[in-house]
């Protein structure tokens, strides 16, 4: 039976990367990194040279492309689905002529403003993210009346700008982007109400791998936080549930376990 998910698999080419510790900032280790995710059941590859955790720094053009661009080749270049996670244009120009097929954009498009015709220009799918503020300020108390319907009404005009520049809706995907400028109750009312976000129309993408508010649900008086790389059980309890919500696209770490929570989930779902 085909599958009706796809896991995303995460290869941040940054020294600065809060979930694995940079472990992968050199392009060869990198490369090697993409390859065992592929191994491991990753359909597409989400290559990034800029981390967007919550204080991070922005990176300068010229460090971005060198992290890059050469994993993007390679990984394109054994045949494998390539996702560039950047907000720059320069970069994603960069990244689909050396071979990546879907730009992620956590802006949704606002950061750059020649970032529309480069995607509208290439035959490429795009990632259309919502984000509160900036990654350095967004976790600065954030506020919503309604956060669903907020998003919701974000992803909406993002989608219509996107078409207006000539991006075909069957071209994007939404992502109500756990984590960016939201407190841990805003995380979970979106994940509750996900179908509302699936019912805009393009496929949904989700990125809850081993973010904060996983360890803070766990966390309390007698365990204190656990580590991004201990935080497996919460990454596929939110990612089976969002799958069960509507969400088709997983952004994680941990390809392996959640390739195969996924594909008990799709068989008990449809038996
Ligand atoms: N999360 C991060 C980075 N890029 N892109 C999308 N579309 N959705 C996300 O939730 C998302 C993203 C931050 O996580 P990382 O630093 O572990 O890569």
């Amino acid at each position: 039976m085909a599958e009706d998910f796809q896991v995303m698999g995460v290869v941040n080419v940054t020294p600065d990367s809060f979930s694995d510790g940079g472990l992968f900032s050199d392009a060869r280790a990198a490369v090697q990194h993409g390859r065992q995710l592929v191994h491991d059941g990753a359909d597409i590859l989400d290559v990034g040279g800029e981390s967007t955790r919550p204080g991070a720094d922005p990176v300068g053009l010229d460090e971005e492309l060198r992290r890059v661009i050469p994993v993007v080749e390679a990984l394109a270049a054994d045949g494998h689905a390539v996702s560039v996670d950047t907000s720059k244009a320069a970069v994603a120009e960069r990244a689909l002529a050396a071979g990546a097929s879907l730009v992620n954009d956590v802006t949704a498009l606002r950061a750059d403003e020649r970032m529309v015709e480069v995607v509208a220009s290439a035959d490429c799918r795009c990632c259309l993210m919502h984000m509160r503020g900036e990654p350095r300020t967004m976790q600065d108390a954030p506020r919503y009346g309604d956060v669903v319907g907020e998003v919701a009404a974000f992803l909406l005009e993002r989608i219509a700008f996107a078409g207006e520049h000539g991006i075909a809706a069957e071209r994007l995907l939404v992502d109500p982007g756990i984590g960016f400028g939201k407190t841990v109750r805003h995380n979970l009312e979106l994940l509750a109400g996900l179908p509302r976000i699936v019912a805009l129309g393009p496929p949904v993408l989700v990125g809850t791998s081993r973010k904060g508010f996983l360890g803070t649900l766990v966390s309390g008086p007698d365990r204190p936080l656990p580590p991004p790389d201990e935080r497996l059980a919460g990454t596929i309890a939110t990612n089976v549930l969002a799958f069960e919500r509507g969400a088709r696209v997983f952004r994680v770490h941990d390809v392996a376990a959640v390739h195969d929570a996924l594909t008990i989930a799709a068989a008990t779902l449809a038996p």
